[in-house]
Formats: C-alpha cells, structure tokens, sequence
C-alpha cells in the first residue's frame, strides 16, 4: 500500500476528491497554507493499493492545473536612503500538483 500526500490548489480541491470518491478510493482533505505564497492550497491524503497508483496519479494529473499567482517581493534599495525596501510583484506558477508517494508500512483501523 501506498500513501498519497497531494497538496492542490483550492479550485481544483473539491473536483479532484469527487473523483477519487467516485473511483473508490477513501481521500481525507486537509485545509493548509502554502509557506511561499502564505495562501490558501488543499492537501489530500490517501492510502491506496499499490496497483491502483497509476490511476490515482493519472487522476491528479488529468484534474490539478498549473495558474499563474502574482505575489509581492520587496528588493532593498542600496545607495541613498538605507534600509528601504520597495514591494515589486512577481508572478509564480503555482500547481498543478505537489505530490509525495509514501510506502505504508501497516495500514490499521482499530
Ligand atoms: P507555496 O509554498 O505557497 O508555493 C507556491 C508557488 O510559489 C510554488 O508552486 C512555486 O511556483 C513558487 N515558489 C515556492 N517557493 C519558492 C521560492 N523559494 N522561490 C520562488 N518561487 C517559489 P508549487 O511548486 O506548485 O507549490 C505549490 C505548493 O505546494 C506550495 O505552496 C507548498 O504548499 C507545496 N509544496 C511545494 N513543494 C513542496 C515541498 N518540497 N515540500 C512541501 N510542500 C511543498
């Protein structure tokens, strides 16, 4: 067995849970912060047989999109004033997915 540790933008959190649940895989969703963007972003668990890998990771991969997220920078100006920073945007491709695949070494519901 395997674990799956799928962290997705928002927009495609709920889609890609139905998905999985219409497939029959069991999906715990988690509300998380990205540390770079300091955004909202979903990450999905699931625990599921090593021969139904490929179709869970087909299923991400076919749901999850990359966007595009402006977020602001600061660069220090040097010379003149010290110690003045000035915010300036910058754009990151956020997505589709970030995914870990773990081996589970026991899988047990007591
Ligand atoms: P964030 O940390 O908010 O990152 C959002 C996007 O910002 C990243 O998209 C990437 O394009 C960019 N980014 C992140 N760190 C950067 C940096 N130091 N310099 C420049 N750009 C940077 P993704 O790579 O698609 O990541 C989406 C989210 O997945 C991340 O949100 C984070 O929550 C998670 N993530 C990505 N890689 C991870 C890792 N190695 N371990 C744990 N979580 C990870």
């Amino acid at each position: 067995m395997k674990l799956i540790i799928a962290i997705v933008q928002d927009e495609d959190a709920s889609r890609l849970v139905s998905n999985l649940m219409n497939e029959g895989y069991s999906v715990t969703k988690l509300a998380t912060t990205g540390g770079f963007l300091r955004a909202g972003n979903t990450t999905l668990i699931s625990g599921v047989a090593d021969e139904k890998l490929p179709e869970a990771l087909g299923l991400i991969e076919r749901i999850c999109k990359s966007r595009e997220q402006i977020t602001a920078t600061t660069t220090h100006m040097t010379g003149g004033a010290s110690g003045v920073y000035v915010p300036y945007p910058i754009k990151v491709t956020v997505g589709g997915a970030t995914v870990f695949v773990l081996e589970v070494e026991q899988f047990l519901k007591v």
